[in-house]
């Protein structure tokens, strides 16, 4: 029998079931191979599209299986570790379960006060070189100034050189809360910082002030930190809580969507609005709904790790150059940390 002549939802079930075939045959060949081919992307994002995560989630379970082989690393007692950022949390295991639950995890620091205040000068400096862009001057809570773009971003190159992002990838707690939650070693897959800013731009399609969920990688979790106090007013960010575990919006074609869709999907009331002080961590997975609420004065600058559970799909490898030798030499107890740079 010609496929042409069977009825369409009988189609639509066998190029589902090719398509969820190719792509787990094509995962398990990375996890013997850990080779990435160029079309490794394209068959995430359909994945995830026929899906709606679960697929990903199957995967995320194979390769927690695979990679459990290599232990975790770092030692069990935290006592006499040092937590550069002074995260406090009470109990890790309980901290971790709700993040898993909730999607989300928002801690405060301690004593970060001239990092901060370093790597926001710096930045502006950087923002005026790289962008001929000046915030000098400016109040992050209150200036009405408005810029062309809604966000811009710093070069990884000079993030990875920055004190507080150096204390921040060393740093034993949200190591130890990232490898508890993706189950096995972590690889760092991004060290990003950006400004964001009241612009008529926030309407464009593509924008991170829209609502998204993130696919890059087969699991991952991302860890912002504010270097500047968020308002509901300066870009906080805003997450729908439960979401990552339960997509109720279509993952075709255009990902962005509006607060009408979330709303209707999930209720106004479920979003959380996420203010809070310069030195606040906030650990999410960015699978579930997010975005930055587009600004109505000052300017918020994040600086956030991404970590996945492996470099399926990756489409920029990082330069080793970037590292410094002595980041390298505290973190080689880290085995998979720096898979990216090579
Ligand atoms: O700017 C924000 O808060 C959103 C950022 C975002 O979407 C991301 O980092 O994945
Ligand atoms: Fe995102």
């Amino acid at each position: 029998m010609k496929i042409k002549s069977l009825p369409k939802n009988v189609i639509n079930i066998y190029r589902r079931y090719r398509l969820t075939q190719s792509f787990l045959k094509r995962y398990a060949e990375f996890l013997r191979y850990q080779n990435s081919a160029p079309d490794d992307f394209a068959e995430l994002n359909t994945a995830m599209g026929i899906s709606g995560g679960k697929l990903l989630d199957k995967a995320a379970k194979k390769a927690q299986n695979y990679y459990s082989r290599h232990s975790l690393s770092g030692s069990k007692n935290l006592s006499g570790l040092g937590s550069h950022l002074g995260l406090n949390l009470d109990n890790i295991e309980q901290e971790i379960h709700s993040l898993r639950n909730e999607g989300w995890l928002l801690c405060e620091t301690a004593n970060l006060g001239p990092y901060l205040d370093s790597f926001l000068n710096n930045a502006i400096d950087q923002l005026k070189e790289e962008n001929g862009v000046n915030l000098l001057g400016l109040d992050p809570k209150k200036s009405n100034k408005t810029f062309d773009k809604e966000i811009i971003g710093l070069s990884e190159e000079w993030i990875l050189k920055q004190e507080l992002t150096q204390l921040f990838l060393q740093d034993e707690i949200v190591h130890r809360i990232v490898a508890g939650y993706l189950g096995v070693d972590p690889v760092l897959s991004q060290t990003i910082s950006w400004f964001s800013m009241p612009s008529e731009a926030s309407a464009r399609s593509q924008s991170a002030q829209r609502w998204h969920y993130d696919c890059d990688y087969v699991r991952w979790i991302k860890v912002f930190l504010y270097v500047t106090d968020v308002t509901n007013s300066n870009g906080a960010h805003e997450f729908v809580p439960k979401s990552h575990a339960n997509l109720k919006v279509s993952t075709s074609g255009d990902s962005r969507f509006d607060d009408d869709q979330i709303n209707k999907s999930y209720g106004i009331e479920e979003r959380r609005t996420f203010a809070a002080p310069r030195g606040a961590i906030l650990f999410e997975d960015t699978r579930g709904l997010h975005r930055g609420k587009p600004l109505i004065e000052g300017y918020r600058l994040v600086l956030a790790l991404q970590f996945t559970i492996d470099l399926f799909a990756e489409r920029s490898f990082g330069k080793r150059a970037w590292l410094e030798p002595s980041l390298m030499k505290n973190l080689s107890h880290r085995p998979r940390y720096f898979e990216r740079y090579r």
